[in-house]
């Protein structure tokens, strides 16, 4: 496969630390083994099709800036066969084991219903054939339920059922997609489920529709045999002013308000935490001590802009502590790190898509490494052991066990008198951390 990057020659090498070549990794080297697995086990790197081979570099100022060879072509299908073939030697040459899709990046939609599903299915039929010549994967699938102007008040949580149907047909041929796929995973981001302004909303009956709609998918994929993990991907604003799948919290008290907490898992994005004033960190630990921390959508937003800018992750301290969560949990499991991110919109060239994604996964394999020193030397856990020690015997267990009140604390306090200021050590702690990054 040569076709589109003809300047990329092979496979982009590990060369080391010292390398300067910026078409060589420094950090990620797949087969180097940290613990009981290798890099690529740990770190199941993924391309998102949308961003690498369909964005266009367009913004609300200006034309497209990104002009691809695989756009040249006659007809949509014909540009939907070379930009999967782009897509294919690209991921082969990065050495991405795994991509994503919606269904309407590897297909256009068409004039009708019919001939969407007839347009999927023809890259459905491409797709698996380059996998198989490839050995290259579908970490996930999605559908794209808010590009088009019938979704522009929502899918599932649209006021017109008659959308809901369209929507709920719409994944029902994305979900077998995956599957035709081999799929191991199927995301649910909430595009347009969310609202503008409450007097024209029925905040409750849009949620009750959005849950009836998570059921129906489920019964659909067990129905095919789907045993893919289902992910659903939480995101503050944007596009809608207020998301239903705020964030991590939010999605997980959904889920088990509507009885979908047993079936799901969280695919969580770091620009979507920091949209909603979290940390990376922050939303990948709620997600992780409910053991629902399913995949990852690797990138990182401006800290000067407040949008979802969708950048390469750069920041071998933020990827340190997502993998001190991704690692304790122990590991990333079905799922894996999707580069969610795009090039900026002057990068404009195909070796750009390169360059990025090599420092992508450089910066994660910093991230790995550090992470997975600081667990073997233990210098973390002894300090958050110590800090809590009170609770693991005397009165702090007595307290957790259920055998204390607050008349018998009220006793407690009168006998020993006010407690002792105790430090964080929040500095010393910040510069332990970047001595291993
Ligand atoms: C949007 C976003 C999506 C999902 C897939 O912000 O992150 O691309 O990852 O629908
Ligand atoms: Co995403």
């Amino acid at each position: 496969m040569n076709e589109f990057f003809p300047n990329i020659q092979q496979t982009i090498p590990f060369e080391g630390p010292d390398s300067k070549n910026p078409l060589a990794f420094k950090y990620y080297n797949s087969q180097q083994v940290i613990g009981q697995k290798t890099m690529k086990e740990h770190l199941r790197f993924s391309v998102a099709y949308w961003h690498t081979f369909k964005a266009s570099g367009m913004d609300p100022f200006g034309a497209p800036t990104f002009v691809r060879p695989w756009i040249n072509a006659a007809t949509p299908l014909e540009q939907a066969e070379y930009t999967v073939r782009a897509a294919f030697e690209f991921a082969q040459k990065l050495g991405a084991p795994f991509y994503c899709f919606h269904d309407r990046d590897l297909a256009p939609e068409g004039d009708t219903f019919a001939e969407s599903c007839k347009n999927l299915e023809a890259m459905v039929a491409t797709a698996k054939q380059l996998q198989e010549e490839t050995g290259i994967k579908l970490l996930w699938g999605t559908a794209n339920l808010f590009g088009h102007p019938r979704y522009a008040h929502g899918a599932a949580s649209n006021p017109d059922a008659h959308v809901f149907a369209y929507a709920a047909a719409q994944v029902k041929h994305a979900i077998a997609a995956t599957n035709e796929l081999g799929g191991v995973n199927y995301v649910f981001w909430g595009g347009r489920e969310g609202y503008e302004t409450l007097l024209n909303t029925d905040m409750k009956r849009e949620q009750e529709q959005m849950a009836r709609f998570f059921h129906m998918a489920l019964e659909y994929a067990r129905q095919i045999g789907f045993d893919g993990q289902f992910l659903i991907e939480p995101k503050p604003k944007e596009p809608a002013k207020h998301q239903y799948d705020f964030d991590a919290a939010t999605v997980l008290g959904f889920l088990r308000a509507y009885d979908l907490y047993d079936t799901f898992k969280l695919n969580i994005e770091a620009n979507h935490a920091t949209l909603a004033g979290h940390t990376f960190e922050h939303d990948l630990t709620v997600a992780s001590i409910d053991g629902k921390l399913g995949s990852i959508d690797a990138n990182v937003g401006d800290p000067l802009l407040g949008w979802d800018t969708d950048q390469f992750p750069t920041d071998p301290a933020m990827c340190t502590l997502a993998m001190l969560v991704v690692l304790k949990q122990g590991g990333i499991g079905k799922g894996g790190f999707n580069f969610d991110a795009k090039p900026r919109r002057g990068s404009f060239d195909e070796i750009d898509l390169f360059y990025a994604h090599i420092s992508g996964m450089d910066t994660f394999a910093r991230g790995l490494l550090a992470a997975h020193q600081i667990i073997e030397d233990e210098v973390l856990d002894e300090f958050i052991k110590e800090r809590y020690a009170s609770y693991t015997d005397g009165i702090g267990k007595q307290i957790m066990s259920g055998q204390e009140t607050f008349e018998s604390l009220e006793q407690y306090l009168l006998q020993q008198g006010d407690p002792a200021f105790k430090s964080g050590r929040q500095e010393m702690l910040e510069s332990i951390l970047h001595s291993y990054v």
